[in-house]
C-alpha cells in the first residue's frame, strides 16, 4: 500500500468514527428514521470530500480531531444530496455505495425526511460541535461557505439545472455551469473548510479555490467517463444511468477521449493553482491524481 493510501485509509477510519459519534443512536426514537440516517451515511462512501477538508487543513497547521467536525459536515451533506438525488422523482436509482437506495430500503418518506435531517445536523455540528475550537468568525465564514455551496446558488441550483437539461442537448460551456454548481460547490468548500479550520490567509484561500474549481469539474468529467465505461459492480451504483436518463454528460458534449483530455487538463490547472503556495501541498496534489485516475 502506498502512503497515500494509507493516509486515505486512515483518515476515512476518522471520519467514519467522526460521522458516527455524531449521528443520532439507531436505538434513540425516532428510532426508524434514525437508523435510515446511518444507513445512508456509514455505508462505505469513498470520503473524498472529508479527504480534501483533512488536506486543505493541514498544511495551515489545523489538527485532524478539529477538522473531524467540517469532515462531518461535508460528507452530511453529500450524503442528503445522495439520497435525495436517488428519489424517484430526481434519478430514480436503486442502487447507491453497493446497497438499495434509502427509499428502497425504507420508504419515499422517510428518504425525504433523511435527506433533511442530515442537512440540518451537518450545520448543527458545524456551528456547536466543541471539537472545532476557532475563533467565532472563523465559524461563521465556515458556515457562510457551506450555506452558499449547498443551496440554490451552489449544489441545490446545480441539481435544479441537471433535472431542467434531461432530454435536452447542452454546451460545453452550460455542462461547465451546471457541474460547478452541482458538483462543484461542495467540493470548493470541502477545501475552504479545511483552510479556515487552520490559519489560512485569503489570497490562499483565493488559490486554493481555484484548484478546487478545476477539480471539481475533473472530478464530475471523470464520472461521466465512469458512467460510461465501468460496470454497476465497480460503480456501487447503477453504470450508464445519464445516457438512460437522456442527460448531456462530458461524454455526450466530447466523446470519451475529449473527456478524458479535457479531465488532463483541468487536473494541470489545478496543479497550477497550487503553484503560488509556500505551504507543502504534496497531499492536496495527490488527491487531485486520484480524481483523474480513480476507477470508481
Ligand atoms: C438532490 C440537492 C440534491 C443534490 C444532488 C451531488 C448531487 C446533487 C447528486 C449526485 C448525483 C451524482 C451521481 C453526481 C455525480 C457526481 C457525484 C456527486 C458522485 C457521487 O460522489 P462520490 O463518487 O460518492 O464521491 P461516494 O459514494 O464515494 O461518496
Amino acid at each position: 500500500m502506498t502512503a497515500f493510501q494509507e493516509r486515505w485509509q486512515h483518515r476515512r477510519a476518522r471520519a467514519d468514527a467522526a460521522l458516527d459519534a455524531r449521528l443520532p443512536a439507531a436505538t434513540e426514537p425516532p428510532a426508524r428514521l434514525h437508523e435510515a440516517m446511518r444507513y445512508c451515511c456509514l455505508n462505505g462512501g469513498k470520503r473524498l470530500r472529508a479527504m480534501l477538508v483533512y488536506a486543505g487543513g493541514e498544511i495551515f497547521g489545523a489538527p485532524e480531531h478539529m477538522l473531524d467536525v467540517p469532515a462531518c459536515a461535508v460528507e452530511l451533506v453529500h450524503a442528503y444530496s445522495l439520497v435525495h438525488d436517488d428519489l424517484p422523482a430526481m434519478d430514480d436509482d436503486d442502487l447507491r455505495r453497493g446497497r438499495p437506495t434509502c427509499h428502497r430500503a425504507y420508504d419515499e418518506a422517510t428518504a425525504i425526511l433523511v435527506g433533511d435531517a442530515l442537512l440540518t445536523l451537518a450545520f448543527a455540528v458545524l456551528t456547536a460541535d466543541p471539537a472545532l475550537n476557532v475563533a467565532p468568525e472563523r465559524r461563521l465564514r465556515m458556515l457562510d461557505s457551506l450555506a452558499a455551496a449547498s443551496g440554490s446558488r451552489g449544489m441545490v441550483g446545480g441539481q435544479a439545472r441537471d433535472l431542467a437539461a434531461v432530454g435536452r442537448s447542452a454546451t460545453l460551456e452550460e455542462l461547465q455551469t451546471m457541474h460547478l454548481a452541482k458538483t462543484g460547490a461542495l467540493i470548493r468548500a470541502s477545501v475552504t473548510l479545511g483552510a479556515l479550520t487552520g490559519e489560512a490567509d485569503d489570497a490562499a484561500l483565493l488559490a486554493l479555490d481555484q484548484y478546487a474549481c478545476h477539480l471539481g469539474l475533473a472530478f464530475q468529467i471523470v464520472d461521466d467517463v465512469l458512467d460510461e465505461e465501468s460496470d454497476t459492480g465497480t460503480l456501487g451504483k447503477r453504470s450508464g444511468a445519464d445516457r438512460a436518463l437522456n442527460k448531456p454528460t462530458y461524454t455526450s458534449v466530447l466523446g470519451v477521449e475529449g473527456a478524458r483530455t479535457a479531465a488532463r487538463e483541468r487536473h494541470a490547472a489545478a496543479l497550477d493553482a497550487l503553484a503560488g503556495l509556500t505551504q507543502d501541498t504534496a497531499a492536496l496534489r495527490e488527491l487531485a491524481d486520484f480524481v483523474v485516475e480513480r476507477k470508481f
